[in-house]
Formats: structure tokens, C-alpha cells, sequence
């Protein structure tokens, strides 16, 4: 089977290092699965929101966070996070330089789009960002997801690339949530989209020999 490994957002700014930012408990903890979980692909790929300070949905304070707005692609307010050339923007440390990936994807430039899946820079699946079709020119039946935050980016792409047609893992220890209630919730719409959910590499293992 053809695989690939799918690094989605694991940037700085979803982690303890940037507490004003959008701080996931444990998400600086996941760069050694992540680095696991690729040596179990042929190829690897990788996104990072790209935010710019002007962005539409930015607020300054996390309790005037998750309300709605009215833009076609940026649905609610955030605080500012992984800002272009800010040091929530950079990969976690220990992941490979973004030029080392086989294929990486920057989202969220737009000041007024705020998109979670890293296939489409819109929030309607209407503007590729490029990834299905590459993963699809080099053949890749299956892929391994990970990244930040699983509530959110990871939940998002993964049910973006099932229905793609791709068989699709998540590894839940490659990634963290930001909320225990969001956090079971997204597992079951992954689920209910036919994404397969895996607690750790060992059990990574066992369904990658099942499917030889
Ligand atoms: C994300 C919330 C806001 C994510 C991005 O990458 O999961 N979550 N922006």
C-alpha cells in the first residue's frame, strides 16, 4: 500500500511555548510520533497556518473567543495565532525543515479566510490547496494524520481526505485537542466520515500488518 504521513499545523502556536496564543495541553509532546509515523510512509507532507495580524476573526482576548461572524470563509473569532514570521508560526522543534517536506501547504493568508482543513483554503471544499491532487498523482492509497489541534485542523482534513477517497488514520498520540468535549466529539464525526482512529504506534502497527 502507498502511504503517507500528513503533519497538519504542528506550529508553535498551538502549544505551551505560545501561551497568548492558542495553547493545546501536551501539543509540544507529539514531534516523536510524528517522526515515528512518517517512517511508517513513503511520503510526507505537512501544513501550517499562515495568519496574517490584519485577519477579520482576531480578537484580544480568549474569552471574546468561538463567536460567530458573518464571513463566507472565516466563521469565528480567534485569538491571534501562528502570525507569519512570529514564533507560532514556526514548525515544532525537531520536525523537518518545511523544505524537507515532500509537500507543504500554507493556509489562512487571506485576512478574511480562516479555513480548519488544509485541502481547501475555503471553508466550502471549493479551492484546492493542492494537496489531493498531489497525494493522488503519486499514487497514495493511505494516509497517516497527526498534528494540531485534533478538535479542529486535524478533524477537518482528515474527514477532508476521506472523502477524497482516501483511506485515512489518525494517531491520537500525533496529536492533542483543545477541549475533552470537543475532543470525543470529533472522534466520532471522523468515525461516522470512515476515518480510522488509532491510539498509538504499536497499534498503528498491528492494522498497517492487517492490511498487507
Ligand atoms: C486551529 C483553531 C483555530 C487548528 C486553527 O489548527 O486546529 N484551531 N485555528
Amino acid at each position: 500500500m502507498r502511504i503517507a504521513s500528513f503533519d497538519i499545523d504542528a506550529q508553535k502556536g498551538f502549544t505551551p511555548l505560545c501561551p497568548k496564543e492558542l495553547p493545546v495541553a501536551g501539543g509540544d509532546q507529539i514531534v516523536t510520533t510524528l517522526n515515528e509515523m512518517a517512517k511508517r510512509a513513503t511520503i510526507r507532507v505537512g501544513s501550517k497556518d499562515a495568519h496574517t495580524p490584519k485577519a477579520v476573526w482576531i480578537v484580544d482576548k480568549p474569552d471574546a473567543m468561538l463567536q460567530p461572524l458573518s464571513y463566507p470563509n472565516a466563521d469565528l473569532t480567534w485569538v491571534a495565532h501562528c502570525i507569519a514570521g512570529t514564533k507560532g508560526f514556526e514548525l515544532l522543534d525537531g520536525l523537518p525543515a518545511v523544505n524537507d517536506y515532500d509537500f507543504f501547504v500554507w493556509k489562512g493568508i487571506e485576512p478574511d479566510m480562516h479555513p480548519y482543513g488544509a485541502c481547501y483554503h475555503d471553508l466550502n471544499g471549493k479551492l484546492s490547496t493542492g494537496i489531493i491532487e498531489f497525494l493522488k498523482q503519486k499514487n497514495i492509497q493511505c494516509v497517516l494524520v497527526g498534528g494540531l489541534a485534533l478538535d479542529y485542523c486535524v478533524k477537518n482534513t482528515a474527514i477532508q481526505l476521506a472523502k477524497a477517497g482516501f483511506q485515512v488514520i489518525v494517531l491520537l498520540e500525533a496529536t492533542r485537542a483543545i477541549a475533552e468535549s470537543t475532543k470525543q466529539s470529533s472522534i466520532f464525526e471522523m468515525q461516522q466520515s470512515g476515518v480510522v482512529i488509532c491510539n498509538d504506534i504499536a497499534a498503528l502497527d498491528q492494522l498497517l500488518i492487517g492490511d498487507k
